[in-house]
C-alpha cells in the first residue's frame, strides 16, 4: 500500500519537526491504489454495502455547522455525508494501511514496547461540504485513559485543499498539553488569550499526503467548499499499558498492532 522506498523512507528530520511543531509531514507515501481502495471501501461502508458489527457512525449536519451535529444516533441510511466513521480496524483494507512498515517505523520512534491503538477512523467532508470542526485536542478525560496518547497519523485519501476543509493548526501548541483536564473542543476565552485566529496555519494535502499529528496540538478543519469528497483516515497509536479508566462500562481492550520486538 505504500509508494516505493517509502518503507525506508530518513525519520530523522521528520521526527524533529514533529517535536518541536506537534506535527510533520511524513511524505507522500500512501500508492494511489491504497488511496483508491481506501476511499472505495469508506464509500460501501457509508453506503451499507460493507457492514461490521460495533462501527460508529456519524452523519454531517446539512447546515455545515459543528453545532448543529447530532449524536448517537449511528447509521443513519446510505448517505456520503457521514462526518465520522470509527472502528475501521475491523476492515482488512484499512487494517493493512494501520499495520503497514513505515507506520511501524514511525511508532517505534516514539513509543516503546508493544503498540496498541486506540482509534482508527474516518473524517470526512462530504460534496455538500461537512462541518467546521472547531479547535481542540485529542485527550483528557474525555478519552477515558490514565495517560494521554501522543501519536496520530492521519492519512489523505482525497485531495484537500485550503478550501477544501483542509487541517490547521498552531504549531508548537502540544507542548503547553491540555487546555482543560476533560479535553476535546477549546474553550472560547483560551482561543481569544491565545490569539489562535492569527496563528492558524493551513497545511492543505494532496490524496496519498501523510502527517502526525500530536494528540496535544490544537487543530481544527474548515467546511470543505471543493465541491468534491474530503476524506480522511486517521489512527491513534499509544502504548499497550495505557490503561481505560471508564467506570459506567467494561474497560475497553485497546486492539495489538505492532507486538514488542524482543518477543
Ligand atoms: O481531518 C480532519 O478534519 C480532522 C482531523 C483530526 O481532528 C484528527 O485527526 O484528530
Amino acid at each position: 500500500m505504500l509508494i516505493a522506498g517509502a518503507v525506508s523512507i530518513e525519520l530523522e528530520e521528520i521526527l524533529a519537526n514533529f517535536a518541536r511543531d506537534g506535527f510533520a509531514y511524513l511524505g507522500n507515501v500512501a500508492s494511489p491504489e491504497a488511496t483508491r481502495a481506501m476511499g472505495e471501501r469508506v464509500n460501501e461502508i457509508m453506503l451499507g454495502r460493507v457492514t461490521y458489527p460495533g462501527l460508529f457512525f456519524q452523519l454531517d449536519a446539512e447546515t455545515n455547522r459543528y453545532d448543529d451535529l447530532h449524536f448517537k444516533r449511528g447509521y443513519e441510511g446510505p448517505s456520503l455525508e457521514y462526518r465520522k466513521i470509527e472502528k475501521l480496524e475491523k476492515d482488512a483494507i484499512f487494517r493493512g494501511w494501520i499495520e503497514n512498515r513505515l507506520f511501524e517505523r514511525v511508532a517505534r520512534s516514539i513509543i516503546s514496547g508493544e503498540i496498541v491503538i486506540y482509534r482508527a477512523l474516518i473524517f470526512a467532508k462530504g460534496a455538500r461540504g461537512g462541518s467546521n470542526l472547531p479547535w481542540h485536542q485529542d485527550g483528557g478525560k474525555f478519552w477515558g485513559l490514565d495517560r494521554d496518547p501522543t501519536l496520530q497519523v492521519w492519512t489523505a485519501l482525497d485531495d484537500a485543499p485550503e478550501d477544501g476543509g483542509c487541517v490547521e493548526v498552531i504549531p508548537g501548541s502540544h507542548h503547553a498539553g491540555l487546555v482543560t483536564p476533560l479535553g476535546g473542543v477549546i474553550p472560547k476565552p483560551f482561543l481569544d488569550a491565545n490569539e489562535a485566529e492569527s496563528r492558524a496555519v493551513k497545511i492543505p494535502a494532496r490524496a496519498g499526503d501523510v502527517y502526525l499529528i500530536h494528540n496535544c496540538l490544537w487543530h481544527r478543519s474548515g467546511v470543505n467548499r471543493s465541491g468534491r469528497p474530503r476524506r480522511a483516515f486517521t489512527v491513534c497509536y499509544m502504548s499497550d499499558q495505557t490503561k481505560c479508566t471508564r467506570k459506567k462500562k467494561t474497560p475497553r481492550i485497546f486492539e495489538p498492532v505492532f507486538r514488542s520486538e524482543t518477543e
